[in-house]
């Protein structure tokens, strides 16, 4: 059995970043594990056409702690495609040498706490074990697929594939009858995509989304040289504005008249990207009113992009406006109007079954040669499930978290010693942006080890008082707001059996603040244990 001081499950942008600052900022012997045949998490597996971030992205979706790294990283594009966001963190693999660290093609079958050692062991498919002080499950907020289970979907005799499993041998639609289910970010990147291709395309949409046009475009030298010479204040205003460095809007509603709103509306819409949602008016997640409008204006842009009147009406959302992910086009609704595309509303006509051939609705049968399933994920619970940590006595994470997933900062368990998520279920994960989040959590986790560290001490873990007052007050967040009014899988609805409880913390600059202020306060509320050896 080998020993590290650390083992990191996981290689995307938190496990990458995981491994460099403890190994090289904080001197551990660190080992990763990833069951990807290289680094990326996400970005490795999600490679279906059309697959880009769905935010504003370059420069600030990326590391911020490096000035060489962001002046010497040309980022093409204003909302990166996949390829050039996995080319970006194979770069930072190779610039911080953290290849030789992590261990590929290697599934983490089993990991517990040994409490008499203070450490936990791992086991992975190759039937190696290593043991470590400290565990950082950096498994990903999108890693476990989510496949509807309809009767006789496994007798579909035709090709299948899952945009979060996409393959890596290139996939050609030429000629292709293809079905695809699900019209979220995936779907809704990849249908225009395929459309290009393939000979004919029927969607199954379970619920109509509302997106923005994404205005995606290169970005100028100019663009480049301004945020790499202001990258320290940027970087500053991305933490202290909730992720992103724009100032928002401080107009309310009733600042304007309805023709004054919808004139701004139009801007916002031709702006593109996220502008419609953050930057009209204060409220847009909180006064239904304003939502409703907001709802009501998009539902107009979408009947005049679609020419069918029939096809419009079925491609209207109704729920409110931005409390499912909020999704940012190229193209989809426009897809519509092609003579080779059919859209079927699953609400009026659902499938009943599948058989070798294709798919049976209530309407009739659908012939296709290729199911693409863009069904989502068991999002942000579903990986750490999956590993199904045993901690204190044995008790396994599934058993844990039956009813609630219950912890504290997102990041540790009671049970779990010396465990630490990264984007853990409570954290602010999506609503942040990810790799900065990834770094100031990793920070967190660095100060809590050198804590342990000075004061000869073994371990650290939450209580489950702290626990129950973390959800709750994530909840209580939420709850101020519309999210938890729609099905979304920020609230764990997508998944069958799945404990409705919002995943996320809505205010990621606070939540930050907080995390300082526990590592500053010397972890104050959290148990230790003297080191026993
Ligand atoms: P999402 O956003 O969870 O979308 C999944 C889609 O699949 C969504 O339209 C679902 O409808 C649909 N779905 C899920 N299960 C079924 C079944 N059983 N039948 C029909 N339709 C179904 O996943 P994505 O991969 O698109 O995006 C995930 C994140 O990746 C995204 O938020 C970005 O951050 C990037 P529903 O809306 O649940 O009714």
């Amino acid at each position: 059995m080998r020993h590290y001081d650390a083992i990191v499950i996981g290689s995307g942008f938190g496990g990458l970043y995981a491994l460099h600052h403890l190994r090289d900022q904080i001197g551990l012997s660190v080992q990763a594990f990833d069951a990807a045949s290289g680094v990326g998490g996400t970005w490795w597996y999600n490679r279906y056409p059309g697959a880009r971030v769905d935010a504003p992205s370059s420069p600030f979706y990326a590391y911020t702690f490096s000035q060489e790294l962001v002046d010497e990283w040309e980022w093409k594009e204003t909302q990166s495609a996949q390829p050039d966001v996995l080319a970006y963190l194979e770069h930072v693999a190779e610039r911080f040498d953290l290849e030789k660290d992590i261990q590929f093609d290697t599934f983490v079958t089993d990991a517990r706490y040994d409490e008499s050692a203070q450490r936990w062991t791992i086991e992975t498919d190759g039937g190696e074990s290593a043991s470590a002080q400290f565990l950082i499950c950096a498994t990903g907020a999108l890693f476990v697929a989510h496949k509807p289970n309809y009767p006789g979907i496994d007798d579909f005799a035709g090709v299948v594939h899952h945009t979060g499993r996409w393959p890596h041998e290139p996939v050609s639609f030429e000629g292709k009858r293809v079905g695809v289910i699900g019209t979220g970010s995936s779907g809704i990147q990849a249908i225009p995509e395929i459309a290009k291709e393939a000979e004919h395309v029927t969607v199954f949409q379970r619920t109509p989304q509302y997106a923005l046009p994404a205005r995606n475009r290169p970005m100028t030298d100019d663009e480049r040289e301004r945020f790499r010479n202001d990258w320290d204040d940027l970087r500053e205003s991305m933490c202290r504005r909730g992720g992103w460095p724009f100032p928002t809007t401080k107009l309310k509603p009733s600042d304007h008249t309805p023709e004054e709103r919808r004139a701004r509306y139009e801007e916002m819409w031709q702006e593109g990207g996220m502008h419609l949602a953050i930057n009209s008016y204060r409220g847009v997640y909180t006064d239904e009113e304003l939502n409703n409008e907001i709802s009501e204006f998009v539902r107009s842009k979408i009947r005049e992009r679609v020419v069918d009147p029939e096809t419009a009406r079925k491609l209207l959302p109704d729920y409110h406006f931005a409390t499912k992910r909020l999704i940012l086009d190229n193209g989809y609704f426009e897809t519509y109007n092609r003579d080779n595309v059919t859209l079927v509303d699953l609400r009026d006509d659902p499938i009943e079954s599948f058989d070798a051939g294709g798919v049976q609705t209530g309407a009739g049968h659908h012939q296709i040669d290729m199911l693409v399933l863009a069904t989502g994920f068991d999002a942000v619970s579903g990986s750490m499930l999956k590993l199904n940590p045993k901690g204190r006595g044995g008790v396994s994470l599934q058993q844990k978290w039956e009813e609630r997933f219950a912890n504290n900062l997102g990041m540790m368990v009671e049970g779990y010693p010396n465990m630490f998520m990264i984007h853990g279920p409570g954290a602010p994960g999506v609503f942040f942006t990810m790799p900065l989040g990834a770094e100031l959590q990793t920070a967190w986790i660095a100060s809590a080890i050198e804590h342990l560290d000075a004061n000869g001490l073994g371990a650290i873990e939450t209580t489950t008082e702290a626990e129950d007052a973390y959800g709750d007050e994530v909840s209580a967040i939420a709850n101020r707001t519309l999210y938890p009014t729609a099905n979304s899988w920020y609230m764990g609805a997508n998944v069958p059996g799945k404990p409705r409880e919002f995943l996320g913390h809505l205010r990621g600059s606070q939540y930050f603040q907080q995390l300082a202020a526990v590592a500053d306060g010397g972890f104050e509320g959290f148990v230790v244990e003297q080191r026993l050896d």
